[in-house]
């Protein structure tokens, strides 16, 4: 414990190991929530069953509710019967059989911390998970206990004509004072962290499904009326999601109605409420002129993934909360591999470990770091992290190319129906996966336990005479002694040329279960070159040869597309090096470049191949060897990149006139592919004195998409001089201020100008009308674009970037804990810089010693000052 923040009253810490099974079980739940202007009153009747059939006392979570009144079966609760501190309702001599009722008075007007039941504009909404249910009522708000939910709505019929909850509509009903009522039942047994309930003006977008069994769905999308014109991508992508779950792991969908609810004000991406899944319209809305590629691919990929939460996380759920991969890590994997069938596979894994290897591996390198499955928490907002979601993912991933797709399909059906309707744990699932493949799978469970990324080290050895190739390999896990089961996927390119092995295919795959481990291939006439963790087979650091002529054959022969990405962004770290020491920079890689230049197959996967490692993930090697100077990695960086804009200038520029596209916009494939390598054309002309002013602003002039308007604005703003940037600034704000989600990325686009006067105009920012602290979507694209996106900015040496974030979590620590908590992430790794490392730390000092710290804040900041 951090001696300044040790106070008492200091949040607890809650163990894994101290999980005890619920006593009572709650088998129905009827609720009626009634909304008036200002308050809201909740009447719950629980029907309550003690697992041991004794009388005993009972505790029910329940968060600053204001008590009206209290029953068991009927009769009003004496004071002394119960006891309320505000977070714990205790009730004494409970029978073994009785219904609870009591009703409560709570405020979602006044409710930021956007958890429970919340206003978002006009709009009522909930967000329950992980443990805001309790803001709503009494209960065991914790996810072993599940129930079947009866919830009637009431509300004023004009401010709220549409009334939703879970399942299925039973009825409507006409009141008295221009009141209305619905009554929703949900027939599937549910946690209460899939209560949902939607109350306000809303239009709505209709479609359907028919299931492989042939029973027809109703889909809905609510939104305002003002977007109803953009929920066609979504819906596309509901159906899309809906046939492949079906297709892949035989899963239909269980009820005969979906609802989608697009609200403004929302922590995160979505939630995967029973049948009513809630959503940030940033993540549902979509169309060419607010959404650019990415965007698209985005809202098909949360779609999806919160679509598939509808077995993986609702009909099998999580025992606890250090369970939660479980459910995320699972649901990750398998929306990637929908992703990955809807789109290319190879840019998408491509797109996942870059995102993996800059932000997981720093997470698991920095104070926050934590097993896939935590042992401890004090708040459990803080651990819906990189790790347990991606790295969670890639844990399922190593199984599924250990067990191959087959077993692994097997072992997922296994465990939907061995688990349907429980909630179970991470052995559970992986036991599935043993029981259907008759594989042993003890060690691989490690990966569950031990946090850290590991390393694999790996050495190879050729014997000309017998003809034998020996790779070497040794594995080190941090402060683990017990070494992982590894799958690590291998090729061998013989005179170039992929090796085609006895399996039909040119990857093996080698298990690495000890520490060091020796593989021999045989019949080999010449050395070859290893192409090694194909498809990134394992999330580890890879230490092995990097010769450049190693690197230079992957690069031109190799058929593994994560194998030749990597091999590039080796080369480029190695040439970054080497100018960073003023050292003469390796031909060799030049040629590279040129020849991916001029041979392009498809166009995405060249704008990868040659888009330079980020600043974040070149910060991330360097604070493994030595600590990060930001300023060194952008001078060498940038440099670099001047390097190949004037080497290759001609080739840019035809590129960029070649792959301007003709006819209208569509998120398509060969679209997105060729956007992205035109505006990677752009950005490297960029570079070149004033020489990309004049495409930029052509570009953003005459852009019918946003995917090109901000390629175009970025270039203007980022690498443009002071007029032009205000004015293009100027002119995309006057065009869109309408446009909640296209003014977000206004302000990204602004925090992430890498200049020291980046956090000045950040600052100015946050004055501006267009910003809105209570909107998590804007603090997001101005202070999260600033503060983790924008290296130069936000490390400016005076530390104006760190008291300008600090001074933004004190803000927002009390009335929404988990932004807060979220936003300080960049201060919390002061440690692996070179400079800073003082202010930052006094800065997350100070964010310590605010009176009355909210949990969420307390153990983000406790962690990194007591690491
Ligand atoms: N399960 C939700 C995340 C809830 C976060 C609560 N703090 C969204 C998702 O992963 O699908
Ligand atoms: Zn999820």
């Amino acid at each position: 414990m951090n001696a300044a923040m040790a106070r008492e009253g200091s949040p607890s810490v809650i163990y894994r190991k101290d999980y005890q099974a619920p006593r009572f079980q709650v088998p129905t739940v009827a609720m009626t929530i009634a909304i008036f202007p200002g308050y809201t009153r909740v009447s719950s009747q629980l029907q309550l069953q003690r697992s041991d059939g004794s009388v005993g006392d009972l505790c029910l979570d329940g968060e600053s509710l204001q008590l009206e009144a209290i029953a068991i079966d009927g009769v009003d609760l004496s004071p002394d019967a119960y006891d309320y501190n505000g977070s714990q309702l205790t009730l004494k001599q409970v029978p073994a059989s009785c219904t609870l009722q009591t009703t409560v008075i709570i405020h979602p007007e006044d409710n930021t911390s956007l958890e429970g039941l919340y206003k978002s504009r006009t709009l009522y909404c909930t967000q329950c998970e992980a443990e805001g249910f309790r803001k709503i009522t009494f209960f065991p708000d914790r996810p072993d206990v599940l129930s079947v939910f009866t919830v009637t709505l009431e509300a004023d019929a004009s401010t709220c004509p549409v009334l939703l909850s879970n399942g299925n509509l039973q009825s409507t009903t006409t009141l008295d004072d221009g009141r209305h009522q619905a009554v929703w039942h949900d027939p599937w047994p549910k946690p209460s962290y899939l209560f949902a309930l939607v109350a306000g003006d809303l239009a709505r977008v209709d479609d359907s499904f028919v299931t492989a069994s042939g029973r027809e769905v109703a889909l809905h999308i609510y939104v305002e009326a003002k977007d109803l014109a953009y929920c066609d991508h979504a819906m596309a992508s509901l159906k899309h999601s809906m046939r492949w779950d079906e297709t892949v792991y035989g899963l239909e969908y269980d009820l005969d109605l979906f609802n989608i609810v697009a609200v403004d004000d929302f922590n995160m991406g979505a939630m995967e409420n029973k049948s009513l899944n809630i959503f940030n319209t940033s993540c549902v809305l979509a169309a060419p002129d607010i959404t650019t590629d990415a965007g698209y691919q985005r809202v098909e990929a949360i779609v999806a993934h919160e679509y598939f939460h509808n077995y993986s996380g609702n009909r099998v759920t999580c025992r606890d909360w250090f369970q939660l991969s479980l459910k995320e890590g699972f649901t990750v994997f398998r929306d990637a591999e929908f992703s990955a069938d809807m789109n290319s596979r190879g840019v998408k894994r491509v797109e996942d470990v870059t995102f993996l290897r800059t932000h997981q591996f720093a997470e698991d390198a920095g104070p926050m770091a934590h097993p896939v499955r935590p042992d401890s928490f004090i708040e459990i907002s803080n651990f819906y992290t990189l790790t347990v979601y991606e790295k969670g993912a890639e844990v399922v991933r190593m199984l599924h190319t250990l067990l191959g797709h087959d077993d692994f399909i097997a072992g997922a059906q296994l465990y939907f129906k061995r688990h349907d309707g429980q909630a179970v744990t991470c052995d559970d699932f992986v036991t599935a996966m043993a029981d259907a493949s008759g594989r042993d799978l003890s060690q691989f469970r490690r990966w569950y336990a031990q946090s850290g990324t590991p390393e694999l080290t790996i050495e190879e050895a050729y014997d000309a005479a017998q003809g034998r190739y020996t790779l070497t390999v040794r594995q080190r896990n941090g402060d683990y002694s017990e070494p992982l089961h590894i799958p690590l996927a291998v090729g061998l390119l013989e005179n170039g040329q992929p090796k085609v092995f006895d399996n039909g295919s040119s990857t093996v795959l080698l298990e690495v279960t000890e520490a060091q481990q020796q593989f021999d291939f045989d019949n080999l006439s010449s050395r070859p070159v290893p192409s090694l963790l194909r498809g990134f087979s394992a999330p580890v650091r890879l230490k092995a040869e990097e010769s450049s002529s190693h690197l230079q054959a992957l690069i031109a022969g190799d058929d593994d597309d994560f194998v030749r990405w990597d091999a590039f962004q080796r080369y480029a770290t190695q040439v970054l090096g080497q100018v960073a020491a003023g050292d003469t920079l390796d031909e060799g890689f030049f040629s590279a470049f040129g020849s991916a230049l001029t041979a392009i197959k498809d166009p995405a996967v060249t704008a990868q191949l040659l888009a330079l490692p980020s600043e974040e993930y070149l910060a991330d090697l360097a604070a493994a060897s030595g600590g990060v100077d930001v300023f060194a990695i952008r001078n060498a960086r940038e440099q670099l990149k001047l390097a190949i804009a004037q080497r290759f200038e001609d080739r840019w520029r035809a590129l960029f006139a070649d792959l301007a596209i003709t006819g209208p916009y569509e998120p398509s494939g060969p679209q997105i592919g060729a956007r992205s390598l035109r505006h990677l054309a752009l950005d490297y002309l960029a570079h070149l004195p004033d020489a990309a002013v004049a495409d930029a602003t052509a570009l953003f002039a005459s852009a019918d998409n946003l995917t090109d308007r901000l390629a175009g604005l970025r270039t203007l703003v980022h690498y443009g001089h002071r007029e032009a940037r205000e004015s293009a600034l100027t002119q995309f704000f006057n065009d869109w201020h309408n446009e909640a989600l296209v003014v977000n990325q206004w302000l990204s686009v602004q925090a992430g100008r890498p200049a020291a006067a980046a956090c000045d105009e950040v600052a100015a920012l946050m004055d501006h009308p267009s910003f809105d602290w209570r909107n998590p979507n804007k603090v997001r694209a101005l202070l999260g674009a600033f503060s983790a996106g924008n290296p130069t900015g936000f490390h400016r040496t005076d530390g104006a970037g760190y008291r300008l974030l600090a001074d933004a979590v004190i803000r927002l620590q009390a009335s929404n804990p988990q932004i807060a908590a979220r936003l300080c992430s960049p201060l919390t790794r002061y440690r692996r810089y070179q400079h800073g490392v003082e202010l930052m730390r006094s800065e997350l000092e100070r964010i310590g010693n605010v009176e009355g710290l909210s949990r969420d804040v307390y153990e983000v900041v406790d962690r990194s000052l007591s690491q």
